[in-house]
């Protein structure tokens, strides 16, 4: 596949992972997941990992996926690329497992003495892939789909985790200009 193929099917097959982060900020507010508690010194998630924001993220993600679904052999056509439909398993792995990788990355910036908000570079632009991408190969093993490996080749993972930190620094950058985001992070 040539790089512009490549880099459509990465941008695909991740959008599902991609929304969630966005939705919870827009969505995020009420009850910390973490109820307050906290772990020696510090929180152990902190305020900015909502119920709230974690749902809707989720279900903003699996709503994206369903719709691109309905999109994808007219996508596949215009774009010249086979891209992949995600079956239910994935629609709800892929944004599920983004949200759960950005909640880790707060547990270990709270361990580190990191405040909430605080910059971690690299986990703040690559926690919520790590976690897409975990736990849609979970899922995909477990109801024996021969999606991931179809999906994400190599040259396809590869662009995932060049692309991913570019486009996250930028629209995060954007959401602070825009005053949606506390930080430009
Ligand atoms: N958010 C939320 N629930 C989540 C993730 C995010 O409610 N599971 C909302 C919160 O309002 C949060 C904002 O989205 O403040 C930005 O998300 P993020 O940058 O991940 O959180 P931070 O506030 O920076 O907190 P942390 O330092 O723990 O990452
Ligand atoms: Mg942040
Ligand atoms: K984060």
């Amino acid at each position: 596949m040539e790089l512009f193929g490549v880099v459509v099917m990465a941008f695909w097959a991740m959008l599902p992972a991609y929304i969630p982060n966005n939705a919870a900020v827009l969505a995020g507010g009420g009850r910390p997941i973490d109820g307050g508690r906290t772990l020696g010194d510090s929180r152990l998630l902190g305020d900015g990992k909502t119920w709230r924001g974690t749902l809707v993220g989720w279900l903003a993600g699996a709503v994206l996926a369903v719709g691109l679904n309905t999109l994808e052999s007219g996508a596949s056509d215009v774009l010249g690329v086979d891209l992949p439909t995600f079956p239910l398993a994935v629609a709800l792995a892929l944004p599920l497992g983004a949200m759960l990788g950005d909640i880790g990355a707060s547990f270990l910036k709270r361990r580190s003495g990191r405040e909430r908000g605080a910059p971690f570079p690299g986990v703040d632009q690559l926690d919520f892939v790590i976690g897409a991408l975990s736990l849609a190969l979970l899922a995909d093993a477990l109801a024996s789909l021969s999606w991931f490996a179809d999906t994400f080749t190599l040259p396809v993972l590869a662009a995932v985790l060049v692309m991913t930190p570019l486009l996250h620094v930028s629209t995060n950058a954007l959401a602070y200009v825009l005053g949606l985001k506390d930080e430009p992070w």
